[in-house]
C-alpha cells in the first residue's frame, strides 16, 4: 500500500513537475531498450499492440508484490521493509536517470516519494505499545512514530513545492496536440481514383483512418513535443550543417503523397500496416542544403526519445516521397504517430525509416553507424517485401455455398503491385480482380469470386509485383528484416 502510494506519488510528481518519465514509464522503457528482440517479439506477438499495456500492467503487479514483502519484511524486522523500499526507489531513480528523456533531474520526484514512502512504512508498523522493558529501551532510541509521520509529509510537501515551481519555471515539456497551421499542399496528393475502394465489408478500406492506423514504438508514454521548440539538425558528414524550425517548415513549398507504412513484425496475414495521406517537405531538399560529402551512404535519423533508424541517403535523395511530415490524412500528426515531426519513406519498413518525433538527422555511413533496431539483431537496411492479405472471408467461420467473396490487400511499395493471385485447396492459381491505386507506393485492394462448394477448404494469396518478381510461398519469420510466405485461411462451406 505505502510502497504502491510512493510510486504514484513519484509518477504524479513526475508529471506534475514535467522533468521527464516517472518512475513506471522509465523502468518499462529501460526494461523495453534491454529486453531481447525474442522476448520483444513474443510481447508483440501475445498482445499485438496492446503490448505496452501488458507491460505496465506486468510492472504494477511486480511492484505490488515487493510492496507486500517490505511490508512483511518491515513487520519482521524493523526498518528492513524500508530498505526495501528504499532499494526499489533508487532502482527506479536510475532506471529514470538512465533515460535519453529523462537525466538526474528527473529523478527528484522518485527519491523524495521514495523517503517519504520508507518513513510512512516504518511509522505505520511501529510496534504501537512497547510491551516489555527492554523493548521499550529500545524503541526510545528510534524515532518515535508522530516524528516519521511528520517527517513523511514534510518531505512530500516539500516535494509538492517543487513541482509547482518547476512547472511554474517551465522546466518540463508542453503537453503534446496544439493544432499546426498545415499549410495547402504545393504539390496536392492526388485523389484517390474511384475504383481504389471497393467497399467490401471486412476489408481494409484503402485509407486507413488515424485512430485505426497501426502503431508501434518503444515509448511506453508517447513523447510530448512542444511544437513552439522543435528543430530539426541536420548534421554530420555534411558541408553546412542545417536547422530548422517547425515555422520553416511549414512556411516551405509541402508536398502530399499516399504513402502505404508497414512493420518489419508483421506476420504474413498480419495487421501492422496502413495507407494514409502524408503531408511534409521532401528530405531530399533539406539534405540538399545540407550538402553530404562524398562517402556518406546513410542517415540516421534520431527521435527525441533516443530511436534511431538507418535509412541509406540515396533513397533520401532519389526522386522519391520521402517525407518530413507534418500531416497525416488532412490533419496534424496524432501524437502517437510522431507529433509534431516525422520521417515516411516509401519502399522502406517502418524501423529504418520512419522515426517519429524526430530531432536530428546525422549524414554518415553504414560503415560507421548503426541504428536502434541493429543493435538488436535486426537488419541495419530493410527494403518492403512484397505481401498479400486474405481480409474476407475471415477464416474457420460456416458460409453458405455459391459465390464466396474473397477479397483482401496487397502491397510492394515503391515497386508496386502486377497481379494477384488466389488458388483453392493447393490448386491451380487463378487471377484476382485489381483495384486502383494512386500510385506504387500504396497497397492494392484485390478480389476473387469463388464458386464455393460444401466442405472443408483452404485459401492461398500470392502477389507479383511490378518488376516482375512473385511473392515467395517459402515461410521465414520477421528477424531480421520481415517475413516471408502465403497468407492462408481455412474456411467450412455448407
Ligand atoms: N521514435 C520512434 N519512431 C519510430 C519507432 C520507434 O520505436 N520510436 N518505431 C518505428 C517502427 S518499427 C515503425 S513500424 C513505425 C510505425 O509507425 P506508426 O506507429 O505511426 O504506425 O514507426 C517507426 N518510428
Ligand atoms: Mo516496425
Amino acid at each position: 500500500m505505502v510502497t504502491g502510494g510512493a510510486v504514484v506519488l513519484a509518477d504524479l510528481l513526475a508529471r506534475f513537475a514535467g522533468t521527464g518519465p516517472g518512475p513506471v514509464e522509465a523502468v518499462a522503457e529501460a526494461f523495453i531498450d534491454l529486453t531481447p528482440s525474442w522476448l520483444k517479439e513474443l510481447a508483440i506477438d501475445l498482445f499485438g499492440t496492446n503490448d505496452k499495456v501488458a507491460l505496465g500492467v506486468g510492472i504494477v503487479v511486480v511492484m505490488a508484490a515487493l510492496a507486500v514483502v517490505a511490508g512483511l519484511e518491515e513487520r519482521r524486522r524493523r526498518y528492513s521493509g524500508a530498505m526495501v523500499v528504499a532499494f526499489l526507489g533508487l532502482l527506479a531513480a536510475g532506471a529514470t536517470a538512465s533515460r535519453p528523456d529523462g537525466g538526474l533531474v528527473a529523478t527528484w520526484p522518485v527519491l523524495a516519494a521514495t523517503a517519504a514512502g520508507a518513513m510512512v512504512l516504518v511509522a505505520l508498523l511501529a510496534p504501537a505499545r512497547p510491551v516489555d522493558a527492554e523493548r521499550a529501551m529500545r524503541d526510545r532510541r528510534t524515532l518515535d512514530r508522530r516524528r516519521l509521520l511528520q517527517g513523511a509529509g514534510l518531505v512530500t510537501g516539500a516535494a509538492l513545492v517543487g513541482a509547482v515551481v518547476s512547472r511554474m519555471t517551465g522546466a518540463g515539456t508542453a503537453a503534446a496536440g496544439p493544432p499546426l497551421a498545415l499549410p495547402d499542399p504545393a504539390v496536392p496528393a492526388p485523389a484517390p481514383p474511384p475504383g481504389a475502394d471497393l467497399g467490401i465489408e471486412g476489408l481494409a478500406p484503402y485509407r486507413t483512418p488515424n485512430p485505426e492506423f497501426y502503431r508501434i514504438d518503444t515509448a511506453f508514454f508517447v513523447p510530448r513535443v512542444d511544437p513552439a521548440t522543435w528543430e530539426l539538425r541536420v548534421h554530420g558528414m555534411v558541408e553546412h550543417e542545417v536547422r530548422l524550425t517547425l515555422d520553416e517548415l511549414l512556411g516551405e513549398k509541402l508536398t502530399e503523397a499516399w504513402v502505404t507504412l508497414c512493420c518489419v513484425s508483421n506476420e504474413v496475414g498480419g495487421h501492422l500496416v496502413g495507407n494514409a495521406s502524408w503531408l511534409g517537405l521532401p528530405v531530399r531538399e533539406v539534405l540538399a542544403r545540407a550538402r553530404p560529402l562524398p562517402g556518406a551512404d546513410m542517415v540516421l535519423s534520431r527521435s527525441v526519445d533516443g530511436f534511431t533508424a538507418s535509412t541509406p541517403l540515396e533513397v533520401l535523395t532519389d526522386e522519391r516521397n520521402a517525407l518530413l511530415a507534418v500531416g497525416m490524412n488532412g490533419t496534424e500528426l496524432p501524437p502517437e504517430h510522431g507529433y509534431p515531426v516525422r520521417l515516411v519513406v516509401p519502399g522502406l519498413y517502418g524501423f529504418v525509416s520512419a522515426t517519429k518525433w524526430v530531432a536530428e538527422l546525422e549524414v554518415t555511413r553504414f560503415a560507421d553507424a548503426t541504428a536502434y533496431w541493429t543493435d538488436r539483431g535486426w537488419s541495419p537496411r530493410a527494403p518492403v517485401k512484397i505481401s498479400s492479405r486474405i481480409d474476407v472471408p475471415r477464416g474457420g467461420g460456416d458460409l453458405a455455398a455459391g459465390e464466396v467473396v474473397v477479397a483482401g490487400v496487397a502491397w510492394a511499395q515503391h515497386t508496386g503491385i502486377a497481379a494477384v493471385d488466389v488458388r483453392v485447396d493447393d490448386g491451380e492459381w487463378r487471377p484476382a480482380e485489381l483495384a486502383d491505386a494512386v500510385d506504387v507506393d500504396t497497397w492494392r485492394q484485390w478480389v476473387y469470386r469463388w464458386p464455393a462448394e460444401p466442405g472443408k477448404h483452404s485459401l492461398e494469396v500470392r502477389a507479383t509485383g511490378l518488376d516482375g518478381v512473385v511473392q515467395t510461398g517459402e515461410r521465414a519469420g520477421v528477424v531480421p528484416d520481415g517475413a516471408t510466405g502465403w497468407h492462408r485461411v481455412d474456411v467450412q462451406v455448407g
